[in-house]
């Protein structure tokens, strides 16, 4: 027998759109779900959509026997730029396979040895520029955390350096990425005849396609022209490499879509990480204390290396907690393959599709207990007993995010490096507020940070800085 799908009561044409707050989506989707439970469905102009959020039916969804990706409507948005890179190609697409084949080995386990280097050059100079303000200045965490990822995706991915820290204001092709991906969500929400009359709008879109096409079309010509042989970077692989399977190579525009790819993917999710779990570290002193004294037992040389980096434990559970609480890529969507019912009582017909609510799926009492709402790491302890089904923050399956080892190496090399160099005020007793784009991020997070004295060795607390000046 099938069972009807709740839904909220609609409003003529607009349909459910009145329940959705433009500006977060995602925080109305969770909210709603405290109301209409693990499944409900909404109508929109362009038809309606399924959101699931309990974990036996994500669970369900997660099997990639029934159900594969789904390019959803923000992500065809970003199509215009990303065109058929990983992150916005159908499984089915020819140059998804191909660059998945290509790209695996540069993202595993073992390739963060070789990027170690790069992310520990960039992580030092967040951590000097926070070790030399006076005691009054605030730091903008977001910011400055955006800063850190996109410069070391830029030089782990492609040996181009963003120069961030030396910037101002964000660099141009930052500009024109963040306002596409504006416009993009933006698209989202107007009519269609709205969307027809933005004309000055569109130009800008155009524009800012174009200038990112011609920053990264240079990256790609000079490093042919360089002859494509140095470096083990991202864009050499991608330069070089052949699929196994189908002894083809990438062509020049696709590897001009992974750049763009990379660069979305790779900075905005990972710096949002970054805030949250300074943010959390903050507000449970508790927690800092003890993670202060993992990087003070850990990292007792000058510079941290690849090996003490893996053994920050805590540091890495409290990444997840983090990830737990506020997934900065809150949602994915999944169709069905074929016919199926799902939960045992919900039919779906081929191509229906399913859009999963990460922060909501991640606080399911039935899997994870009673104190969801509590900023606890230790709940990622021992491995046996996190419910890995309901802990979804990169997604599923074979569509599973490749940067997951990359992200999380980088995090923990940065946040062990914060916390061992300086000390976090909370001055403003800051109050979350979640900003939504296409990730999330704590919005107007500011800090201030004075150098700390590590306990564990001596008079370290210039190390970084003695460390750089004396490295090549
Ligand atoms: C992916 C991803 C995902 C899935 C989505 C869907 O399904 O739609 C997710 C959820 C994610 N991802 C998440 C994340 C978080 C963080 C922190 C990150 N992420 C990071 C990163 C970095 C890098 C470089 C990246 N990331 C990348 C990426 C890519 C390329 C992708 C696609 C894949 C395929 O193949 O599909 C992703 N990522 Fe991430």
């Amino acid at each position: 027998e099938a069972a009807l799908i709740p839904q909220p009561k609609t409003f003529g044409p607009l349909g459910n759109l009145p329940q959705i707050d433009k500006d977060a989506p995602v925080q109305s989707l969770t909210k709603l779900t405290y109301t209409y439970g693990p499944i409900f469905k909404m109508d929109f102009a362009r038809g309606p959509e399924l959101y699931i959020s309990g974990h036996e039916l994500v669970e369900e969804a997660c099997d990639e026997s029934r159900f594969d990706k789904r390019v959803w409507a923000p992500l065809q948005k970003v199509r215009a730029f990303a065109g058929d890179g990983l992150f916005t190609s159908w499984t089915e697409e020819p140059n998804w396979q191909k660059a998945h084949n290509i790209l695996l080995p540069s993202f595993s386990q073992r390739a963060m040895q070789g990027y170690h280097q790069m992310m520990l050059d960039i992580a030092l100079q967040l951590v000097q520029k926070w070790t030399r303000l006076n005691p009054e200045d605030a730091v903008e965490v977001p910011e400055d955390m955006t800063r850190l990822t996109l410069d070391t995706i830029g030089l782990c991915g492609f040996n181009y350096r963003f120069n961030s820290f030396y910037r101002e204001q964000p660099h141009p092709f930052i500009v024109s990425m963040t306002r596409s991906l504006d416009e993009a969500m933006s698209q989202l929400q107007r009519l269609n005849i709205q969307d027809k009359l933005m004309i000055m709008t569109k130009r800008q879109f155009r524009h800012d396609i174009e200038s990112m096409f011609t920053l990264v079309d240079h990256i790609i010509a000079e490093r042919k022209a360089a002859g494509s042989q140095d470096g083990e970077d991202l864009l050499s692989r991608m330069l070089n490499s052949k699929d196994p399977e189908t002894g083809e190579g990438l062509d020049d525009e696709n590897i001009r879509y992974q750049i763009i790819t990379f660069l979305i993917a790779g900075h905005e999710t990972t710096s949002g990480l970054l805030s949250f779990a300074i943010y959390y570290l903050l507000k449970h002193p508790d927690k800092l204390r003890k993670a202060c004294e993992e990087v003070d037992r850990v990292l007792t040389d000058p510079l941290p290396t690849y090996k003490q980096v893996v053994e920050l434990k805590y540091i890495r559970m409290i990444l997840n907690e983090s990830l737990r609480l506020w997934p900065t890529a809150p949602a994915f969507s999944v169709y069905a393959k074929e016919d199926t019912t799902l939960g045992g009582k919900y039919p779906l017909q081929k191509g229906d599709s399913l859009n999963i609510i990460i922060p909501k799926l991640h606080r399911d009492p039935d899997a994870w207990g009673d104190d969801v709402e509590e900023f606890r790491p230790e709940r990622f302890e021992d491995p046996h007993r996190v419910p890995m089904h309901a802990f979804k923050p990169f997604g599923n399956g074979q569509r599973a995010c490749i940067g997951q080892q990359f992200a999380l190496h980088e995090a923990v090399l940065v946040l062990g490096m914060v916390l061992k160099h300086l000390e976090l005020i909370d001055h403003e007793s800051y109050q979350l507020k979640v900003k939504e784009t296409l990730t999330l991020k704590p919005d107007g997070f500011r800090i201030r940070v004075r150098p700390r004295v590590p306990v564990a060795v001596g008079d370290t607390s210039t190390s970084a800085a003695t460390a750089t000046a004396s490295r090549p």
